[in-house]
């Protein structure tokens, strides 16, 4: 599935430009009022919408899931949920008045409902193997080793047998394509940055220590510079970590871009508008810690809410985190508001699934997916078939010209 970000000046011709670009299907999945600066500097309301062409939702308890399965298991796991539900608004209620034993107990029976889920989900895939036959079976166990999260995994391989069950002959090639079918539909991608007609676009990129926030800001500027022929300017409030303006301020002057620093979030908005002769302005964060309360709450200052000025973020997590990583660092960085998600270092994964679960949970489009050390062309556009590709093969190969791919549809 294509999800895109439009912005105009009124809904009638934010819908109009949907259709044009998207064709009659498109349907829009979010809309809200920004406001920002016009390139006559005059602050102005705009709609941002956001739309898609064709979606399949793997969170929540989709029909024809549960139209799969309509047995005790799926009975005990809505039951369950609900448990989970109401433990959750009493932990709550709790945590406002008194933080002590009683919430202990609480956590306690929530983590055993998690590992009563988790089982059930098992025997949920489990019936469904049984029913289909080792093909799918093979399969289930193909998704677990690759890192998906047991329940997507049994949520993947049910709506899998579903869409099968119509078919004459279900064997090993045809229930592979149909599974990747069905995965395609849950990876959500953004294209590229898309520019505005009027203004510069301002782009930040968050993320912690090390996932490639430097090394990536370049690569996109080099793409957007090089190939595009766009006028960038390159800002950064990372002025923490001695070397971290110099190593910017390198790929600044290899690519004949101009570099300011900013210290404070008044001297970043002063930047930012003396940018406005050009078509993207890139900013690139400290590196922080997401354990780190002090940087983070800098950041925030920063970053944390978009008020007059109106930037894009994109968050970058390494592919090769452990799903329990990327699920806290999305957490903590979830305090920025974060509208795309760019992962780095899949040439140093050793399994794919840790990206389709993050996707799938947070369900924020991917923009971008980095591939190397090497600046501009270890980039491309993230593609949900390469993702599921990866997933699937549990390999990765760069893909031939990728620097020309990242900048593709502009
Ligand atoms: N293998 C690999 N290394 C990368 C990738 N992106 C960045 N790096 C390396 O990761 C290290 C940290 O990158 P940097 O951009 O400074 O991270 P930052 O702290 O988030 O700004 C550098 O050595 C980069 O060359 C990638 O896609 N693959
Ligand atoms: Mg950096």
């Amino acid at each position: 599935m294509r999800v895109k970000r439009y912005e105009a000046e009124n809904m009638a011709t934010a819908l109009r430009i949907i259709r044009d670009d998207m064709g009659p299907n498109a349907f829009v999945l979010s809309t809200r009022r920004i406001k920002r600066k016009d390139k006559y500097g005059q602050l102005k309301t705009f709609v941002e919408v956001s739309a898609a062409s064709d979606v399949v939702q793997v969170t929540g308890a989709p029909d024809d899931v549960s139209a799969a399965h309509k047995g005790s298991e799926a009975r005990e796991l809505a039951s369950l949920q609900e448990q989970v539900d109401r433990l959750k608004r009493e932990l709550a209620g709790l945590k406002r008045e008194q933080p002590t034993k009683e919430i202990k107990g609480i956590q306690q029976d929530l983590l055993e409902i998690k590992e009563l889920v988790e089982f059930a989900t098992d025997q949920w895939a489990e019936e469904s193997i049984k029913e289909h036959g080792p093909i799918l079976g093979a399969l289930f166990r193909r998704l677990k080793n690759a890192d998906i999260d047991q329940r997507i995994a049994a949520r993947l391989i049910a709506i899998t047998a579903k869409e099968l069950s119509g078919s004459s002959k279900v064997d090993e090639k045809e229930s592979l394509k149909v599974l990747f079918d069905v995965m395609k539909r849950q990876m959500l991608t953004s294209g590229p940055i898309s520019l505005l007609e009027s203004g510069p676009k301002t782009v930040v990129v968050i993320g912690p220590t090390g996932v490639g926030k430097t090394t990536t800001l370049a690569k996109i500027a080099a793409q957007y510079t090089m190939l595009k022929k766009k006028k960038v300017g390159l800002l950064t409030i990372d002025t923490f970590r001695i070397g971290a303006v110099e190593q910017l301020k390198t790929y600044a002057n290899i690519l004949e871009l101009p570099l300011r620093v900013a210290d404070t979030p008044e001297q970043m908005r002063q930047y930012v508008a003396d940018f406005s002769d050009m078509d993207l302005v890139l900013i690139d964060t400290g590196g922080s810690s997401q354990k780190d309360r002090t940087k983070m709450t800098e950041l925030l200052n920063f970053v944390g809410g978009r008020n007059d000025m109106y930037y894009e973020v994109h968050l970058l997590l390494s592919g090769a985190s452990k799903n329990r990583d990327l699920v806290e660092i999305t957490r903590e960085f979830g305090r920025v508001p974060t509208d795309y998600v760019i992962f780095t270092k899949l040439d140093e994964c050793n399994s794919f699934g840790g990206i389709f679960n993050e996707v799938v949970w947070t369900q924020k489009p991917v923009s971008y997916l980095t591939t190397g050390q090497n600046v501009p062309d270890d980039i491309e556009l993230a593609e949900p078939g390469r993702i599921v590709e990866f997933v699937l093969t549990n390999s990765f190969r760069k893909r031939a010209a990728s620097g020309e791919r990242a900048s593709e549809g502009q």
